[in-house]
C-alpha cells in the first residue's frame, strides 16, 4: 500500500550539514519527497509531537535537543513507506542501530540521534497533521515510477 509518513531531520542533522546525504538515502531507495520544510520548532509543537514521552525523564532533554535549532521536517511517500523508512533510520539507540541505517552510521548517543520518523500509519496521519497544511504537501508523478515499481 501506498503510505506517507512523517521523517524529521533532528537539529544535529542540520548542524552537521548531513541534510543532503540522508536525504539522498531516501530518493535512492526509490521513495518520494512530497514535502520538506525548514523550521524553527517551538517548545509547544515539540511537546505535542513527543506528547507521548510526556513522563520519561529524558522528556525535558529531548524538548530542548528539538527546539534547539532548525529541523527539517518532511513528508516522504512510497509502498509500504512507514515500515521501510523505520529500517533505512534504524534503532533508536544509534549504537544499537545496524550499520548501514543512517542513525547506525551516523550517530552515537539516543539523545542526539539524527532522525525521527513515524512508527504507525496513525502516527503519520498525526504528525504530518502537526507538521503541515495539506497545501503543502505536493501529489505528483515521478517519471521512473515504472523503473522503480513492477
Ligand atoms: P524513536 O524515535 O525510535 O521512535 P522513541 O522511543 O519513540 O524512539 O523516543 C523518541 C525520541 O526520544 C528518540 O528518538 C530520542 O530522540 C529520544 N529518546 C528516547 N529515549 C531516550 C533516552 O533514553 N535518552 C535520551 N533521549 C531519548
Ligand atoms: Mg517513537
Amino acid at each position: 500500500m501506498i503510505q506517507k509518513s512523517f521523517v524529521m531531520m533532528k537539529p544535529d542533522a542540520v548542524q552537521r550539514r548531513l541534510m543532503g546525504k540522508i536525504l539522498s538515502r531516501f530518493e535512492e531507495k526509490g521513495l518520494q519527497i512530497v514535502a520538506v520544510k525548514l523550521m524553527q520548532i517551538d517548545e509547544e509543537l515539540a511537546k505535542t509531537h513527543y506528547g507521548e514521552h510526556a513522563e520519561k525523564p529524558f522528556f525535558p532533554g529531548l524538548v530542548e535537543y528539538i527546539t534547539s535549532s532548525p529541523a527539517l521536517a518532511m513528508v516522504i511517500e512510497g509502498e509500504e513507506a512507514i515500515t521501510t523508512i523505520r529500517k533505512l533510520v534504524g534503532a533508536t539507540n544509534p549504537l544499537e542501530a545496524d550499520l548501514g541505517t543512517i542513525r547506525g552510521d551516523y550517530g552515537m548517543d539516543t539523545g542526539r540521534n539524527i532522525i525521527h520518523a513515524s512508527d504507525s500509519p496513525a502516527s503519520a496521519e498525526r504528525e504530518i497533521g502537526l507538521f503541515f497544511d495539506e497545501d503543502e504537501i505536493c501529489d505528483y508523478q515521478i517519471v521512473d515510477n515504472n523503473l522503480i515499481y513492477e
